[in-house]
């Protein structure tokens, strides 16, 4: 009795022994585990917030409860930033649950974001030229460089008619300016009960799909983009326009029109990708108006037919996407009935510029090994 207690007690013991050695073990090898991870996870600050790509060319998604306010205030805030901005670079837009951000820290987040990825000390917040102060009321409360989206006459309807095809509103933020936008916040807060998704495609896949001589024949060619309607909706409404700087000393005047290459070098990845879109692009300037309208033709087609490029996001209240309009074009869905409202800070980044010694983003064998990795 009392030795079979004693073995019942020393197998107990051994075994509760050799449970905390193999927890101790677990713990090790995972801390191990964790740390290699760290170590190589290419966005190294970003290794302790969880996060999944949502397809694998575009699209990556936080879907713990992190919270971007808290990420503005850690101690080492600007490495998390700067890979934050890295990540949204070569992911094209980054999704956040249920977020707490004020219109205040959106700026904030935009700023740093800009300035930890290297922007020009010129650029700061994109200040949208029709002021919709007079049509939006919540706009009044809002600082100026912060752009209310809303269904209620402000900037997601600009122009909207319920006959358009959805595919015309593909488009890149700000890039009728001469300094265009490298990354933009929106932030819903009002939603309807169904419908309004938004859609992103990734200008890298779109540059990697065309075929070799195609990609050849658009390095180099250069783009008017221009924002017709945004100076005709000014013409004939009571908003406010306001001509400059627009975030730039560059962005100026009531011309709204810009002219960029049409394969765009990006400064953070090195990646060529495409930088012409559906709602501003209206020339290629090398070519006769006839060739320039077919190839923006199949181009708008290539983006949009190509839905391996995209990624399309349904919101929940107080969703948040961070996305780089460098590498990116994005589209609304006007589908919905009822109120949909938010907040979006466009930040302004660098001149667009095309570096013939720049790679495809296909060609660079490290971003499989990253995906194998993460
Ligand atoms: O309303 C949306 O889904 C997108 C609006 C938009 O184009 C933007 O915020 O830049
Ligand atoms: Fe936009």
């Amino acid at each position: 009795m009392f030795s079979a207690s004693l073995v019942l007690t020393r197998t107990k013991r051994t075994a509760s022994l050799l449970s905390a050695r193999a927890q101790h073990l677990r713990t090790a090898l995972v801390g191990r585990s964790l740390a290699t991870k760290a170590r190589t996870h290419p966005f190294h600050a970003l290794a302790p917030f969880e996060h999944i790509d949502e397809t694998p060319v575009i699209g990556t998604r936080f879907p713990q409860p992190t919270q971007l306010s808290t990420l503005l205030r850690l101690s080492n805030s600007d490495d998390v930033l700067k890979d934050l901005a890295r990540l949204a670079s070569h992911r094209g837009v980054l999704f956040f649950h249920e977020q707490n951000i004020s219109a205040e820290q959106l700026r904030e987040l935009a700023k740093r974001l800009g300035e930890l990825a290297g922007k020009p000390a010129t650029s700061t917040l994109h200040i949208y030229p029709n002021d919709y102060s007079d049509t939006v009321k919540s706009k009044n409360s809002l600082p100026q460089d912060v752009m209310d989206i809303s269904s209620e006459g402000g900037a997601s309807r600009t122009g909207f008619s319920e006959t358009a095809r959805a595919s015309d509103g593909w488009h890149s933020d700000t890039s009728f300016e001469p300094v265009p936008s490298d990354y933009a916040i929106l932030k819903l807060h009002t939603l309807p009960p169904i419908g309004g998704d938004t859609l992103w495609a990734s200008g890298y896949e779109a540059y990697d799909k065309l075929s070799p001589a195609y990609r050849k024949f658009l390095e180099g060619l250069t783009a008017l983009l221009d924002a017709k309607g945004v100076r005709e909706e000014l013409a004939k409404s009571k908003d406010n326009a306001f001509h400059g700087p627009r975030g730039s000393p560059e962005n100026i005047g009531a011309a709204l029109k810009a002219i960029h290459p049409v394969i765009r070098s990006h400064p953070v990845t090195r990646f060529k990708t495409l930088f012409v879109n559906k709602f501003y692009t209206t020339r290629i300037l090398e070519l006769t108006e006839d060739e320039s309208n077919d190839v923006l033709a199949y181009l708008a087609r290539h983006v949009s037919e190509n839905h391996d490029l995209q990624v399309r996001f349904r919101w929940g209240k107080d969703d948040v996407a961070i996305w780089d309009n460098r590498c990116t074009m994005h589209t609304a869905t006007m589908d919905y009935a009822g109120l949909r409202q938010g907040d979006r800070v466009a930040s302004i980044g660098e001149r667009p510029y095309f570096d013939p010694k720049s790679r495809s983003r296909r060609e660079r064998p490290e971003i499989r090994a990253w995906q194998e990795i993460i």
